[in-house]
């Protein structure tokens, strides 16, 4: 069964923290507008679909944040303020370098007097800097705020927020919409309190989750630059259901990948012609990232945009 999107926030209460994060946004998107700023939404990390209140159980989406968090980094370095709402535990940017143990392995102690000492190992030094360095700056320039969510309820409250807050920017707003969003959920009223007993055998019946892109589009954000992301396992699926999408919510861009090979290709799909980013074998064993092309095509895409939507005053 499907359900409206109105319908969805009626019977849906906001997550416990909803007031501190809609307050940190719209003083976030006041400073940035005052400032005159452009400013980047990127979604990243996948939702959950809980199975009971109290969740023990849930189905999850896949994303481990990697697009969202490098994309993140490389707005930044073309001067985007970026928000960053993000799945709980999934990569950020910056700390995403030193994920794991990692961090541990560029660190040695050495104890003198009963005190510990802790320094960064000579070989990680200039890295570690270079990107301490990127994230203080971010932090200090007011560029980068961090939202979390972790169920599908939750990212659409704080979605619908975020649009609230940044609809002041009109044309100087990017969404970037890399999270990977579950496409079913059980309604609240239907989910149990309590953990499921596995002496009861359960059918679960799942509801449509409301196609947030709609409202978004059409109603919260008009003027806004927005670009989704469509992930398929079928390749002779992905471009069809990407140009779907764009023709249905007549947003600007849809960035099309397919599960195992989304960190060397994708193919910006857009209302007057499809194109392909790529990075070849040698280029990703160097570890460039793909993100890197792929936030230098929008930020010229999004210039072109903001000067042909630019109103006459
Ligand atoms: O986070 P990650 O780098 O592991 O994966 C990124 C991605 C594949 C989730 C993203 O590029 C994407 O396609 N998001 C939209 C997924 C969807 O179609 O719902």
């Amino acid at each position: 069964m499907d359900s409206t999107w109105q319908e969805f926030y009626d019977t849906h209460l906001p997550p416990q923290d909803f007031d501190q994060s809609e307050l940190l946004l719209k003083e976030f998107t006041e400073r940035q507008l005052k400032n005159n700023n452009k400013v980047v939404l990127v979604t990243s990390g996948g939702t959950t679909t809980p199975l009971e209140h109290n969740t023990v159980r849930f189905v999850d989406n896949f994303s481990a944040g990697t697009r969202g968090s490098v994309s993140a980094e490389y707005f930044l370095e073309k001067g985007y303020s970026v928000i960053f709402m993000y799945r709980v535990k999934s990569l950020e940017p910056f700390s995403r370098h030193f994920v794991g143990q990692k961090f541990l392995d560029m660190l040695e102690t050495n104890k003198q007097s009963e005190k510990y000492n802790i320094t960064v190992l000579p070989q990680y030094t200039e890295k570690l800097a270079v990107i301490l360095h990127k994230y203080k700056e971010a932090l200090s320039q007011d560029k980068l705020l961090q939202l979390t969510f972790t169920s599908v309820s939750e990212y659409l409250w704080l979605l619908r927020s975020a649009c609230q807050a940044l609809a002041c920017l009109g044309n100087k707003a990017i969404f970037y919409l890399a999270a990977a969003v579950s496409d079913f959920y059980i309604p609240s009223n239907e989910l149990s309190v309590h953990k499921i007993s596995s002496n009861d055998a359960q059918t679960i019946s799942l509801q449509l989750v409301p196609k947030i892109l709609a409202p978004l589009v059409s109603l919260w954000v008009p003027e806004a630059f927005v670009v989704s992301f469509k992930l398929e396992t079928d390749e002779n699926l992905l471009i069809s259901k990407a140009r779907n999408a764009l023709n249905k919510y007549k947003h600007n861009l849809v960035i099309a990948n397919m599960l195992h090979t989304r960190k060397q290709h994708v193919t910006i799909v857009s209302h007057e012609n499809d194109y392909d980013i790529s990075l070849t074998d040698e280029q990703l064993n160097k570890g460039e990232e793909i993100e890197r092309l792929i936030v230098d095509d929008l930020t010229s895409r999004h210039q072109r945009f903001m000067e042909s939507t630019k109103k006459s005053s």
